[in-house]
């Protein structure tokens, strides 16, 4: 991994419940199997932030968001393995239907405080302090 790396887009967005709990999914394989990430996922050729974000979100969760329900929030750049990954974070506090875990190993809506107690991929551990501040 060197400055020339290519930067890879990831959108990922933390959705909050009424109680002020935040959902997080388990990765079920590869080379982060195990850690708790905020969902979303690569941003495709051509996409907005926000549209790879319904895509992710229907793919990995099956629920509904609209792209006026994504605030984008922070921004984290940190090395991930070879690479060099650029997560946008969004937050969404209003969505269609249950977040099932269709990808995940399993979900959790947890206390933005508890975030600091889970294994977490580097790229997702910044945001965790502005999680705090916001909810
Ligand atoms: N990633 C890290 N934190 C996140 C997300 C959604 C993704 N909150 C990393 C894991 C993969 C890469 O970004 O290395 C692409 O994500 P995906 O498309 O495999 O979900
Ligand atoms: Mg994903």
């Amino acid at each position: 991994m060197d400055a020339f790396s290519p930067l890879l887009l990831v959108s990922a967005v933390a959705l909050i419940d009424a109680d002020g709990r935040v959902l997080v999914q388990q990765r079920s394989s590869g080379a982060l199997k195990g850690l708790w990430e905020f969902p979303g996922g690569k941003i495709e050729a051509g996409e907005t932030p926000a549209a790879a974000l319904i895509r992710e979100l229907r793919e990995e969760l099956g629920i509904d968001v609209e792209a006026a329900c994504l605030a984008p929030a922070a921004f984290a750049s940190e090395p991930l393995g070879e690479r060099h990954l650029l997560l946008l974070l969004h937050v969404c506090r209003k969505w269609k239907g249950l977040p099932q875990p269709l990808e995940a190993a399993a979900l959790k809506w947890v206390r933005p405080v508890e975030l600091h107690r889970l294994d977490m991929p580097a790229p997702d551990r910044p945001l965790i302090g502005l999680l705090e501040a916001l909810v």
